[in-house]
């Protein structure tokens, strides 16, 4: 069994919904354990265009499914709940981001993990330390360093 840490963001179609229903599609999932789900974070849309604000989490789940067969659950778990990829980095009812896979680090041309942009980004860092603040990341970066460095601002944790 791995443990493996996804990132949820939702910003269309009541997102604390959508969030909830993506915490009960992980869990219902026949090869994949629901283990942690930390609060939801309203936070302003970062990247480009006018969006609505986020919701963001993170959840912890241990699973025996392979990188990419786990990717592939969390992109089904996508569709079913609406999402529609137009604008890249647009407003989304539903992303699932596979952030961290044990300690394993692996770039592919379909799955780069750990996420890259996950260290940077305060609406990932602050929902993972609540559930993990012990972890370390495969390259030996302390997340408690990480959150040092990356301030909490527009951050409302509900
Ligand atoms: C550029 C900067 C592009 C940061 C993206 C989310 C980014 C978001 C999200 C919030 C995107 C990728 N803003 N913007 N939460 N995703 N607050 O989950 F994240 S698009
Ligand atoms: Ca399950
Ligand atoms: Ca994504």
């Amino acid at each position: 069994m791995t443990r493996c840490f996804i990132g949820l963001g939702s910003n269309l179609n009541d997102p604390a919904k959508q969030i909830r229903a993506a915490l009960a599609a992980l869990s219902a999932h026949a090869d994949i354990a629901l283990t942690h789900s930390s609060s939801l974070y309203r936070n302003p849309a970062i990247g480009p265009g006018e969006q609505p604000d986020y919701l963001n989490a993170v959840a912890e789940v241990t699973t025996a499914l392979k990188p990419l067969a786990l990717l592939h659950a969390l992109q089904a778990i996508e569709t079913h709940q609406g999402r529609i990829r137009t604008i890249h980095w647009g407003a989304r009812t539903l992303d699932l981001d596979l952030l961290l896979f044990g300690d394993e680090t692996l770039a592919t041309a379909e799955l780069i993990v750990p996420h890259p942009h996950m260290t940077a980004r305060n609406f990932v860092l602050y929902p993972l330390f609540e559930i993990a603040p012990e972890l370390v990341l495969p390259d030996g970066t302390s997340l408690r360093a990480l959150l040092d460095c990356c301030p909490d601002i527009g951050l409302q944790r509900l």
